[in-house]
């Protein structure tokens, strides 16, 4: 290589490019340990796959130590939680209490979403419990996933 070359190539490493977040490349996905249902997880799955996101799924009825213990270990870019149970608004706010309290883990994104209650289109009453407990973003079903892609391609940006 070349001197200039070498240069070339420094510089591109020293300059990060302007302003935009970096898209998530790991993600660990799992659910509450009440909750049984699967095609959400495969479907998500799916759909973060398609971005070129690489997935660790931990399945139906996840216990908390087990993504707790993967967060830790793979430490991922992003951790999605779903559920569609109606109990994922309690599940969810034992799980990111027990992650918070990793201070390793206390910045990582890490989002939920679904059907978080049983109350429907209201499940919106969930959302600002959920932020508070230490949610980066939540997702309701009435919502689509739109919210979702997006926060996808720019979640620091979003978490901030
Ligand atoms: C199949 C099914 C089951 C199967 C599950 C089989 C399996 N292994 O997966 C069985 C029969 C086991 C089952 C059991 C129960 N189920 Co069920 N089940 C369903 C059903 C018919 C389809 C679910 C499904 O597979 N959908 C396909 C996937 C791809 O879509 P999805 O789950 O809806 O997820 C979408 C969105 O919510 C969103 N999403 C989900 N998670 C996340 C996360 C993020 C971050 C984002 C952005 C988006 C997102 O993306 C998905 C695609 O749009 C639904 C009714 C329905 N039509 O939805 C009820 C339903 C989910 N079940 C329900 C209930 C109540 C139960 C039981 C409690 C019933 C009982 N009394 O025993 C148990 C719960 C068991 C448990 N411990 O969890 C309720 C939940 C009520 C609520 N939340 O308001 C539903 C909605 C039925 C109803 N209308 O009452 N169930």
């Amino acid at each position: 290589m070349t001197g200039a070359g070498t240069r070339d190539a420094l510089e591109h490493v020293s300059d990060p490019s302007p302003a935009k977040p970096a898209k998530p490349q790991r993600a660990v996905l799992a659910t509450v340990p009440s909750d049984s249902h699967m095609w959400n997880l495969v479907f998500l799955e799916l759909l973060l796959k398609e971005r070129g996101i690489e997935v660790t799924n931990l399945g139906a009825c996840t216990p908390v130590e087990l993504v707790v213990d993967t967060c830790l270990a793979e430490r991922p870019d992003v951790l999605v939680i779903s559920s569609v149970n109606g109990h994922g608004h309690i599940g969810g706010t034992r799980l990111i209490k027990a992650l918070r309290e990793h201070p390793e883990l206390k910045d990582m994104p890490a989002v939920i979403g679904g059907k978080l209650g049983t109350l429907g289109v209201c499940n919106s009453t969930f959302v600002e419990p959920l932020r508070e407990a230490g949610y980066s973003a939540v997702f309701i079903e009435a919502d689509g996933l739109d919210p979702f892609k997006q926060f996808l391609e720019r979640p620091r940006e979003l978490v901030a």
